[in-house]
């Protein structure tokens, strides 16, 4: 099937209704499709670079309209009993169950994600659904002696206000399900700027939050979508009528974000690049090391913020370690992702390639030896797609380009002797998100997790840095940014906490013993 035809397809499935000559709107507002006011947006799939659509994206000023539909909606759905919230994104998630093919042929289409990573990916978002669901009954606040008589301390979650969406390509359903499933259990209302690269994912995103709003009677309003460049989201990102702005991509960009957000002292919560690490002790089992080194570098073709690009390798087995990498890279299946047995698809443009080439240029220069990797393939893949061999770099410690996030399957590998000499080189980097260590020394394990260990916001032991569950709070230190998203009590970032003081007595008395007789 061509690739026109399996979107249609795919929005048939979801009941995108839409005449398939015209560009997509670049606006939704609820369940109003609106034609943008700016350029022509033209959506090629990675896998072959041919047109998957076109979209009339939203102007900046448009974005205001997506902002109000969000405002005017807030007051209605933060009203409604958090539990009955719950229940709306109960009904999400079983739509997504129930379309998770098609959503995943979406991301397939869109990203060039192979079957199981796009699957994989739809599970992410109907697993967040099942953990707010469960939220919904527990948004629950402390309660605290109060040093007066007659008196009672207690702490209220209450909702936000409009939520700020800002997603990158990598993963276009994923992340923001983290962010809009809670919030929507938040009593939050939410407006959505996705990757230019990926608003078919986000439409049908979009779509099952409709279709779930429908099926129990709630304004669809409460989510809006806007497809635009930078200038929709800066105006989001300026838009005192949006308390948080949850924000996914590139360091300069959350930089951009967080500044704009903090200049009207609004909140940012922001996932930013990753340049993650593994130390490989010499007592690590290698086999385990080695899937998991593996899956870690070269899954979604390097381009996920966890995806695995540097290990730090004792010197006593950095050679047989790297010898069964580069060995296991031969026999990695790379190709159209459609095909089920493929493992790795395509780069999502030729710019990441011209990236990876810069990347690997600059590697030789500061005294990296390719061991293996780091072409195009051309042979058996569908032409006009950009397919790369995963590289594998030998590096000496701490050069600048292993400082850097190329966004690309390249793994560099450095060697260490002393333990804390490891943790060092590990922690040597700007940014700050996932790391691990394969030991089977528990000393060594727990150093790893401890201060004096890992700076990441996620450590792991004997599981490699990518692939995390959506219980754990997720995200990062440093220039990674701030903030966590997802699991535990990341459902804090989309709530106000107000401080109440109860009294139940027939005194005034004030708090450190002051008098104050009038
Ligand atoms: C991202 O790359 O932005 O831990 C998110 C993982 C996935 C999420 C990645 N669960 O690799």
């Amino acid at each position: 099937m061509k690739v026109r035809e399996s979107v249609a397809a795919l929005r048939k499935s979801l009941g995108i209704h839409h005449p398939s000559d015209a560009p997509f709107a670049g606006l939704v507002t609820g369940d109003r499709y609106v034609a943008g006011e700016g350029d022509i947006l033209s959506i090629a799939t990675p896998i072959d670079g041919s047109e998957l659509a076109r979209f009339k994206t939203a102007s900046a000023h448009q974005s205001c309209e997506a902002i109000r539909s969000a405002s005017d909606s807030y007051s209605f759905w933060r009203s409604i009993p958090a539990p009955q919230r719950g229940e709306l994104v109960r009904r999400i998630g079983n739509i997504a169950r129930e379309q998770k093919q098609t959503l995943a042929g979406f991301i397939t289409l869109e990203v060039g994600k192979t079957q199981q990573e796009a699957l994989g990916e739809v599970q992410e978002w109907i697993d967040v659904c099942d953990f707010a669901v469960g939220l919904s009954r527990q948004l629950h606040g402390l309660t605290v002696v109060s040093e007066r008589s007659q008196h009672r301390l207690m702490e209220q979650w209450l909702p936000l206000g409009p939520v700020g969406i800002i997603t990158a390509f990598n993963f276009p359903v994923a992340v923001w399900a983290w962010n809009a499933m809670l919030a929507l259990i938040c009593g939050d209302t939410l407006v959505w700027k996705p990757s230019e690269k990926t608003p078919l994912c986000a439409l049908a995103c979009h779509r099952v939050v409709q279709l779930a709003a429908e099926q129990l009677d709630i304004s669809p309003q409460i989510s809006n979508l806007v497809i635009g460049g930078a200038s929709v989201g800066q105006t989001i990102c300026e838009d005192d009528r949006i308390p948080l702005v949850s924000a996914t991509g590139s360091i300069p960009m959350g930089k951009k974000v967080a500044q704009t957000v903090a200049a009207r002292l609004g909140r940012t919560l922001l996932e930013l690049g990753g340049n993650n690490g593994m130390v490989i002790s010499p007592t690590a089992d290698l086999d385990l090391a080695l899937r998991a080194i593996v899956f870690a570098a070269v899954g979604t073709t390097g381009q996920r913020c966890t995806s695995l690009r540097r290990l730090i390798v004792h010197k006593t087995i950095l050679e047989r370690l790297s010898a069964a990498i580069a060995e296991s890279y031969q026999g990695l299946r790379i190709g159209d992702p459609r095909e089920e047995t493929t493992i790795i698809g395509p780069l999502i443009g030729e710019h990441s390639f011209l990236q990876m080439q810069e990347a690997l240029d600059q590697a030789r220069q500061q005294g990296g030896e390719l061991l293996c990797g780091g072409d195009r393939i051309t042979a058996k893949v569908p032409p006009g797609g950009v397919y790369v061999e995963p590289a594998l770099v030998k590096m000496p410690a701490q050069t600048d380009i292993v400082k850097q996030e190329t966004f690309a399957p390249i793994l560099y590998v450095m060697e260490y002797e002393e333990f804390a000499q490891a943790v060092q080189i590990h922690n040597d980097v700007p940014q700050g998100l996932s790391s691990a260590i394969f030991t089977e020394d528990m000393r060594e394990a727990e150093r790893f997790l401890s201060v004096n260990g890992s700076d990441c916001g996620i450590a792991n032991v004997n599981i490699g840095t990518s692939g995390a569950e959506i219980g754990g709070a997720f995200g990062g230190e440093k220039e990674t940014g701030r903030g966590r998203e997802s699991g535990t009590d990341s459902w804090r970032n989309y709530m106000r906490r107000a401080t109440n003081t109860i009294n139940y007595g027939d005194e005034l008395p004030l708090a450190q013993g002051i008098e104050f007789d009038i």
